[in-house]
């Protein structure tokens, strides 16, 4: 996902250039606003956390991009092209090190197994919007 500070910046098409001269191959995409419900649900591993009201709050304040991206190794190396999650530790040429402004407002998301981006990709797109 393209979180909501990154679209609200008008970073969408600097992100998908830099996903695409990546290697990454965009099966899906959409530009949706989740509710907080929504957030809840899709970040429910995080709920005891005490950032998860902040998290849930920012994720659905506004319009995001979501995309189902496939490569070979698409979990590590789309890891990898984000950066770390704080943006001050993430390297450079990272979307986070050049996007991000702060651990909670850090521009993308990547899902951190093949078993949750299956999850995740499910969250947002129907099997009719997967390509
Ligand atoms: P990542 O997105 O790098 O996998 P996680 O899974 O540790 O990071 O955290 C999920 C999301 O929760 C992050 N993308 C970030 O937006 C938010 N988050 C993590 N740590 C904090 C924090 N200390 N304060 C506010 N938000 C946080």
């Amino acid at each position: 996902m393209i979180k909501p500070d990154a679209v609200e910046k008008g970073h969408i098409g600097a992100i998908l250039s830099k996903i695409n001269t990546s290697g990454f191959r965009i099966v899906s995409m959409k530009m949706t606003q989740m509710s907080k419900r929504d957030a809840e649900l899709f970040y429910a591993v995080h709920k005891e956390r005490p950032f998860f009201g902040e998290l849930v709050a920012f994720m659905s304040r506004g319009p995001i991009v979501a995309a189902i991206l496939e490569k070979e190794n698409a979990v590590d190396d789309f890891r990898t092209l984000i950066g770390a999650t704080n943006p001050k530790e993430a390297a450079e040429g990272t979307l986070r090190k050049q996007f991000a402004t702060s651990v909670g407002e850090n521009a993308v998301h990547g899902s951190d197994s093949d078993e949750n981006a299956a999850l995740e990709g499910a969250f947002h797109f129907s099997g009719r919007e997967i390509f």
